[in-house]
């Protein structure tokens, strides 16, 4: 027997999906069937007695046929409940041998297969893809040694500090027990009673407040890690890091106005967005990145390493860029993949190890532990999608729904009538060995010292963000504690803002329509171990805290591309064709999609006579579903578009979530109708476009090249509390 045999196709670019193929049932030219495979004569009626007489119970096929409807539902995650996923390989381009023997890390030329989904986190499987919300972001690497899993979100930090405040975070945030409600929202008593009695959260409250909660696309998201992990190397040697993906067409969000709407118009929106960016050969990519720190730099930052609500800054540790993901291949099975997908923390390969950092240990226990109860029973890692390319060996056996069907009869180690295999793997060998980190201590039930600096990376992140960027998040806090009806947690949370940002603290005071505090307060609680002296757990700030970090604000992310972004041109019959048309192919050279939008559904006529199919109407779709708008000229196609009160309010509404709008100087007779009609700049120069986001020329001028670049630069935020207009 060769142990060392090499794994069938390991590292082979399509070996998951090739796995996956036997799995696949593809129906074309079959009969249909019942599940043991007899051939189905009348699929349209039940077996009855007579003609109108009652149904037979020994009609085995109907039985069977609702006996397995009734059963197709399982349990929805605990939390993560709602997401989308996709298949894609990972390739490698910078190894970092010196730090890890991963050979998913140090090998290049291999791709490796992953499957990756993306969640909200707080709404039930049915909910909105746009609530406010932290983005789950779990990748599965199928490597040739083994599965690994990076189970990571869109943010950095986390709430709370270790897993045993895991359950009260979740119940707060859920809907309240006694009437579920709100479905998908922060934004009610519970959540922020719990969040103003646990300071530790702040970080990650600025997170979750800031424009990062509504990513414009899933694809338009970083994805972190979150914990400190440890890479090590071939020689055992051992470095912290924390691992980083970064969106190769930047960070951007919608504004929270627009999140609503579009949770109304199309609560699909990101999932459906993946899904066809996916089919249309757009796929997304992103890169690796790592931070890592060496063991001896463990206490140089002061902050702690395993305190899952402090990032490193990339000013002190860069990111280090490594490899490359692309998704290319949507799921064919929504159930079978994206639902019974199985991520945990735990699924590790040599050379990448966990931490001591208390909220991933808890994690280590609770992901094979939820998916018992989710998926039925322990043998779901033989479900294809869970199944690892590396072959696997153990003498685990039975239990429900066993898909292998294991020969001879040894199922125990050690052995010799199985001639002792399967064999234990050596280090040399690939088996995995876990850190032989030092652990000399009492057991202890408590907080770590060290934990207790909850404010300085609250302000670090709110001092890093752009004016746009703090007035969303102050909107965000009056939003959120507006909808909570007990003044004393609104106080509360008040009095913990001031130890981030005082005018914060001041704005959302005076928008409630509160006292602004002067004493901060320094009340902790749970985090406080119970026989522990309040005064040894005041809140600490950290020594030599930098101020600010430029990579925490979104305003200085990639912009210099319109790749994927949707452009609605509003259009009408009589529409100058040269100027739907010149402005159709520059934005979709440029790599954006265009729609029509019409008053109705039917095809219009150009002023030459062209007819133009059209699919969507100011019914069937909204401003709030496109990153821009042009208005094409043509007399009467203008005079409809200018009459039309919907479209009117299509632009008015693009203008107030801050996008681009261009139109065709003859159409400046529509933006004459809206409530921007002042903003309008006479004719637009180059300064202009960076300013206003406003665009009129004429076709043949460089209107397509102002409005291009007018979208890469995304949203033009600066516009929105001078400009304020009601849409
Ligand atoms: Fe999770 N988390 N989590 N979590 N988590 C789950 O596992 C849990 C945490 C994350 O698309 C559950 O299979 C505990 C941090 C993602 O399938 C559950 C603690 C981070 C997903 C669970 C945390 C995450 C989950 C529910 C604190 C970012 C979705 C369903 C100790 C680093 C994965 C499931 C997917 C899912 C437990 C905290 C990310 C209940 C106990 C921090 C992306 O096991």
């Amino acid at each position: 027997m060769d142990k060392m045999k090499a794994p069938e196709n390991g590292g082979n670019k399509s070996k998951k999906i090739a796995d996956l193929e036997p799995e696949r049932k593809y129906d074309e030219g079959e009969f249909l069937t019942t599940n043991h495979g007899l051939r189905i004569n009348d699929n349209q009626n039940s077996l009855k007695s007579m003609e109108r007489g009652g149904t037979l119970i020994e009609d085995f096929i109907l039985r069977e046929k609702i006996h397995h409807f009734d059963h197709e539902r399982i349990p929805e995650r605990i939390v993560h409940a709602r997401g989308s996923a996709a298949h894609g390989v990972f390739e490698l381009f910078d190894p970092i041998s010196e730090f890890t023997k991963a050979k998913l890390f140090t090998e290049t030329g291999v791709q490796t297969p992953v499957f990756v989904r993306f969640s909200t986190v707080a709404g039930s499987r049915g909910s909105t893809d746009l609530a406010r919300d932290v983005r789950g972001f779990a990748v599965k690497f199928y490597t040739e040694e083994g599965n690994y899993d990076l189970v990571g979100n869109n943010m950095p930090v986390f709430f709370i500090q270790d897993a045993m405040k895991f359950p009260d975070l979740v119940h707060a945030v859920k809907p309240e027990p006694h009437h579920e409600m709100p479905q998908a929202a922060s934004a009610h008593d519970t959540f922020w009673d719990f969040i103003s009695l646990m300071p530790e959260s702040m970080h990650m409250i600025m997170w979750t407040m800031s424009d990062r909660a509504l990513p414009r696309s899933l694809r338009m998201m970083e994805g972190f890690g979150v914990h400190t992990f440890r890479l090590i190397n071939a020689e055992g040697a051992s470095h912290f890091v924390k691992f980083h993906w970064k969106p190769l067409l930047g960070v951007h969000s919608v504004a929270w106005d627009e999140a609503q709407k579009i949770s109304g118009k199309n609560s699909d929106f990101h999932r459906e967005d993946l899904w066809k960016a996916i089919e249309s050969g757009n796929f997304p990519e992103w890169e690796l990145g790592v931070q890592i720190v060496p063991e001896a730099d463990e206490f140089k930052y002061g902050f702690d390493l395993l305190d899952a609500t402090k990032l490193i800054p990339e000013e002190l540790v860069p990111v280090r860029r490594i490899g490359k993901m692309t998704l290319n291949r949507n799921p064919d099975n929504f159930f079978a993949e994206t639902e019974q997908v199985a991520f945990n923390p735990g699924h590790l390969v040599p050379g990448i190890d966990i931490s001591n950092d208390p909220l991933l240990q808890g994690r280590l226990f609770s992901y094979s532990d939820t998916q018992l109860s989710r998926l039925g029973t322990h043998n779901f890692q033989e479900l294809p999608i869970n199944r690892p390319v590396s072959p696997v060996h153990n003498n685990q056996r039975d239990g429900h729904m066993r898909h292998t069907i294991n020969t001879g009869r040894v199922s125990y180690e050690p052995n010799s009538l199985g001639g002792g295999c399967p064999y234990q793997a050596k280090a040399s060998e690939g088996g995995f060995t876990s850190f032989p980190e030092r652990v000399d201590g009492h057991k202890i039930r408590t907080r770590s010292k060290s934990f207790l600096d909850f404010f300085s990376q609250a302000k670090l992140f709110f001092n890093s963000q752009s004016d746009a960027e703090k007035n969303h998040l102050t909107d965000a806090l009056c939003f959120e504690l507006g909808k909570v009806e007990t003044i004393a947690i609104r106080e509360r949370m008040v009095k913990l803002l001031t130890h981030v940002d005082k005018g914060l603290a001041a704005a959302v005071a005076v928008y409630l329509g509160i006292s602004i505090p002067e004493d901060r307060d320094s009340s902790l609680n749970g985090s406080i171990p119970a026989d522990a002296d309040p005064a040894d757990y005041q809140p600490v700030e950290s020594e030599g805290a930098i101020e600010k970090s430029a990579a925490l604000s979104m305003e200085n992310t990639i912009k210099d591309t319109i790749k994927t972004r949707k452009v609605a041109m509003l259009v009408a019959d009589g529409v100058d064709e040269s100027s739907l048309l010149a402005m159709k192919t520059a934005l979709e050279a440029a790599g954006a999609a265009v729609e029509l939008v019409a008053p109705k559904l039917c095809a219009i006529k150009s002023a030459n006579d062209t007819e133009f199919p059209i699919m969507k109407s100011f019914l069937t779709t909204a401003s709030v579903l496109y990153d821009a708008v042009y208005v094409p000229g043509g007399t009467s196609s203008v005079a409809s578009i200018a009459s039309e009160p919907d479209a009117i309010h299509f632009l008015n509404e693009a203008f107030k979530h801050c996008k681009p709008i261009a139109a065709d100087s003859e159409a400046r007779q529509v933006l004459k109708e809206t409530y921007f009609a002042k903003k309008i700049p006479a004719e637009t120069s180059d300064a202009d476009v960076l300013k206003t986001g406003i665009i009129v020329g004429d076709t043949g001028g460089n209107i397509a090249d102002h409005f291009i670049k007018a979208i890469a630069l995304h949203r033009f935020w600066d516009r929105e509390k001078p400009d304020k207009v009601p849409a």
